[in-house]
């Protein structure tokens, strides 16, 4: 088994990013060496602290799919080239952030929107509940553009087609609506349990968790997916998926009974 969660309004509470109700089914993990990977819209920079908060030293996605990383003494794709720091190995699947800005730049003119690249960090921390440092590090981007969307819905639509003239496209997160490549947390996923299945020599059950727009392709591709109940907006409709599962309680509690219930049926309870 394989865990691919976002984080926001999912492991992490939407108001108070506190992954503190889902603590029991994370410890079960633990124990289990079930390999739990963080497919997040967050960035490196945030994703480094959070990982520590969490204990969690398995790969990880950033930027709604755009890179994953993989710990040095991971024996994950041992081929692999590092990143320009020198403390992960990276692949990537998203153009750079600068790309993005500059096809921007232009739209900018006809549509209204405002950008992270526009936002200080105190604007952001009041945006979003983060404190000021956590926005810092949601600013410091490498792949995607947040922005807070200014327009109608109809603007969005033409502004998203526009883009994916470029090979861009738009997804929408619990808050902002994110300029990126044409990647996708799903990909990121089917990639690492590529890894993990020739590492392991086996076929691997997928469990995807996730409670937006953004982690629809994600949960598609899952072979367990769960959708995580939010307090600030409905579930994202998955018609293609008959077997989803809507979680009853929100956020982490909601995490927290759905891991713990699948461990079970697979017999790998307490
Ligand atoms: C942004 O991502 C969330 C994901 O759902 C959103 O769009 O609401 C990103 O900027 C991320 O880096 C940041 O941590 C988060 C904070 O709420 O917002
Ligand atoms: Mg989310
Ligand atoms: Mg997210």
């Amino acid at each position: 088994l394989l865990i691919s969660t976002d984080l926001d309004g999912t492991l992490l509470d939407h108001y108070s990013y506190s992954a503190m109700a889902a603590e029991p089914a994370l410890q079960r993990l633990r124990q289990l060496q079930i390999p739990w990977v963080l497919n997040t819209s967050k960035t490196l920079a945030e994703l480094e602290p959070l990982r520590q908060q969490l204990d969690n030293r398995h790969p990880f996605v950033v930027e709604n799919g755009a890179a994953v990383y993989i710990p040095l003494d991971s024996p994950l794709a041992p081929d692999l080239a590092t990143d320009p720091d020198g403390r992960y190995r990276c692949k990537t699947f998203g153009p750079s952030r600068r790309r993005i800005l500059l096809a921007l730049e232009p739209l900018s003119r006809r549509y209204r929107f405002t950008g992270f690249a526009a936002l200080t960090a105190e604007r952001l921390a009041s945006l979003t509940g983060l404190d000021p440092d956590a926005a810092r590090q949601a600013m410091s981007r490498q792949f995607t553009e947040p922005l807070i969307w200014e327009d109608s819905r109809g603007a969005l639509e033409d502004f998203a087609s526009e883009l994916s003239l470029l090979n861009f496209q738009v997804q929408r997160g619990g808050r902002f609506t994110h300029v990126m490549g044409r990647c996708d947390k799903a990909d990121a996923m089917a990639w690492l349990i590529e890894q993990y299945q020739a590492l392991w020599g086996e076929s691997i059950k997928c469990m995807a968790l996730g409670d937006g727009d953004n982690d629809i392709g994600m949960l598609q591709r899952a072979d367990l997916p769960v959708l995580v109940r939010s307090p600030a907006h409905s579930p994202p409709p998955i018609p293609e998926r008959k077997d989803v599962l809507l979680t009853r309680l929100q956020g982490p509690a909601g995490w927290n009974d759905a891991v713990l219930n699948t461990l079970q049926q697979l017999d790998l309870g307490t």
